[in-house]
């Protein structure tokens, strides 16, 4: 294991006592449940809905700044009644995919959805882009445990990872420009992933026409 990820481990285990093999233990069944569902839609669909999944354990320093953002509301929050403890990632092809993965997921009698919010129909100020699960899944000694499922397009991913790192750059010159044109570029990237399920439609659809011509040989 390189260094830097054993330290963070490290500091983890420390941070979350008790409560991070728990957290280790949802995302292990979340990862289960992930394979069982690419599983099912491929031999459904012929075609495997997702392209990447990412999963990870909220590191101290952000679990530290999301209680301290939360707790200016006058909550008192400890990180077992938050829900990206364990968060996971789905990253698929089209945008319907998505409604598609939250389907299936919702269907789970091994999964609780507690809430959902889709800032893929309704975006951010920023331009953020992803439906977000806030879920209770069941591990494999039985036990309940809080965890995040985010489901999002290729391009939505690209655009979150640039503007996460972006956004920490502190000494960032002009700030609101770079925020508009962050925005810009959501948005080019949410009208060409609609243009892609439109070329996908039309592909599919010649195909079919194709066939047609197969069967009347003409
Ligand atoms: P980390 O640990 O670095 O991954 P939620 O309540 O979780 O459904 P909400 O209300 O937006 O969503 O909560 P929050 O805490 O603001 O965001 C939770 C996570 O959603 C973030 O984790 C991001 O992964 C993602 N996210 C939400 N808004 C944005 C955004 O504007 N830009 C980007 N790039 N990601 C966003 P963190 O905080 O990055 O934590």
């Amino acid at each position: 294991m390189a260094s830097t990820e054993f330290n963070i481990k490290t500091a983890s285990r420390l941070y979350y006592g008790g409560y991070y093999d728990r957290l280790v233990e949802a995302r292990e069944a979340l990862e289960l449940l992930f394979g069982e569902m690419e599983y099912e839609l491929l031999n459904k669909n012929g075609r495997n809905p997702i392209e990447y999944i990412k999963a990870r354990i909220k590191t101290p320093a952000s679990m530290e700044e999301k209680l301290a953002r939360l707790n200016k509301d006058g909550l008192r929050l400890g990180a077992q009644d938050l829900f990206d403890g364990c968060g996971t990632r789905l990253v698929c092809t089209f945008i319907d995919d998505c409604y598609t993965i939250k389907s299936w997921l919702a269907a789970r009698p091994d999964l609780i959805l507690v809430a959902e919010k889709d800032y893929i129909r309704h975006p951010k100020p920023s331009g953020y882009r992803s439906y977000h699960l806030q879920v209770r899944v069941r591990t494999d000694i039985g036990q309940w445990i809080n965890a995040e499922i985010q489901i999002r397009t290729i391009s939505m991913d690209c655009w979150a990872t640039l503007e996460h790192h972006l956004r920490y750059k502190k000494h960032l010159l002009n700030k609101s420009m770079m925020a508009s044109e962050l925005k810009r570029c959501a948005d080019e990237l949410a009208s060409t992933d609609i243009n892609l399920m439109i070329i996908r439609d039309r592909i599919v659809y010649d195909k079919e026409d194709d066939s047609d011509e197969t069967l009347t040989g003409r």
